[in-house]
């Protein structure tokens, strides 16, 4: 190849990766000079949003399908300024065996995100589900002891969040703490090593990456009253102690046929108000099938009222939904007779709900 086709080939090849999709997306075709609708200031994709906005707006990321699906992939990352991962970085994916590291789907993920200009949420470091069994059997027969469970734990979160150091913006550290009623979760975690190893791995992980907004998630917070009200509470506690803890992740799985959670909005500022930052971590809106126009309303509506809530509160600065499109969503899996909870259809075609998205402005204060 001669030098000047050489060139221009690489001059071609290396933007495609490392500029987001939507950086390129202007131009002919996407909108005319006359305004309107369709004019240069219509917004062109959720990147493009965000920026609007001044806010992440985030998707999970399932690795196998990144690697296998083209279109998803490109879709990802055209639409999301922030990933998580959706399963890749859980402690059954990262040590299947006990000092067996798998790093390679984690990796993958904090790859893409530094290809194309995104950030990552690093989830999760403490949790009940997907543990390795090596852990629970361990931990079941008492062949592992408070003493060493608590050694395990600790070399796991200072492995993990040093791996990654400088790299994921913000860890879900401890999941899912409390029951619907408010009461601790009975966890091995709260049975073998106490209350106290909240606040254990808080420090620990701030010691792996003293940067990193480091948080406390679950599902529910945005309206159920006992779970608000203990959440707060250990908030509260965790700050008298002096723990770094900077935010609060509300994980959104909402669904039509429940009322939307009116006082979201409220609740994120009680949060906000004790100086946490806030961050919608894994929304979806699911329905009861077949899906209909006004089922895909109704979910728009829903949408577009979480962006709003976050929108309203200045410290909510993270808008994450749990999967993009309905070819891959945890929700028919979990929910008998459920699904279409996301904002793409199975072909990557937006719904609704997407369009209400692109739509949707700032309210005043922020
Ligand atoms: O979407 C995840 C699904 O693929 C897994 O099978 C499941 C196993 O627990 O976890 C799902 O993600 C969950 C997330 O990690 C924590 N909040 C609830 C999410 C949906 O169950």
């Amino acid at each position: 190849m001669r030098p000047l086709i050489l060139a221009l080939a690489l001059a071609l090849a290396v933007p495609a990766i490392a500029l987001p999709a939507s950086a390129t997306a202007t131009g002919p075709g996407h909108g005319s000079e006359h305004g309107s609708e369709h004019g240069p200031h219509r917004v062109q994709d959720l990147r493009d949003l965000a920026r609007k906005l001044r806010i992440n707006i985030g998707s999970a990321v399932d690795v196998a399908v990144l690697r296998a699906e083209p279109d998803y992939k490109a879709r990802l990352n055209r639409e999301f300024d922030h990933l998580t991962a959706e399963n890749a970085m859980k402690w059954e994916s990262v040590e299947p065996e006990r000092g067996v590291y798998t790093w390679q789907d984690a990796d993958e993920v904090v790859r893409n995100a530094r290809r194309n200009g995104q950030q990552v949420r690093g989830h999760t470091l403490v949790w009940h589900n997907q543990l390795p069994a090596w852990l629970t059997t361990g931990v079941e027969n008492g062949t592992i002891g408070a003493t060493e469970l608590r050694q395990i734990l600790r070399d796991h979160i200072t492995t993990q969040v040093r791996r990654y150091k400088g790299q994921v913006r913000a860890w879900d550290v401890v999941n899912e703490a409390f029951n619907e009623d408010g009461t601790p979760r009975q966890t091995i975690w709260l049975t073998h090593l106490g209350p106290g190893y909240i606040a254990d791995a808080f420090r620990w992980a701030h010691r792996a990456d003293p940067h990193a907004k480091l948080y406390l998630n679950d599902y529910n917070v945005e309206w159920n009253v006992p779970k608000i009200e203990a959440t707060l509470t250990l908030i509260k506690q965790l700050q008298a102690q002096r723990v770094p803890i900077d935010g609060m992740g509300f994980q959104g799985h909402l669904g039509i046929q429940y009322d939307y959670p009116g006082d979201w909005a409220n609740v994120m500022r009680r949060f906000a108000d004790l100086g946490l930052e806030i961050a919608v971590t894994e929304l979806d809106v699911r329905m009861v099938l077949p899906v209909t126009p006004e089922k895909l309303a109704t979910q728009a509506d829903y949408y577009g009222r979480a962006l709003s809530d976050c929108l309203s509160v200045r410290a909510c600065r993270e808008f994450t939904v749990w999967g993009f499109t309905d070819r891959h969503s945890w929700v028919p899996g979990w929910f008998d007779g459920e699904g279409s909870a996301c904002l793409l259809d199975e072909n990557l075609a937006p719904k609704p709900a997407y369009d209400k998205l692109l739509t949707t402005r700032r309210v005043s204060g922020r």
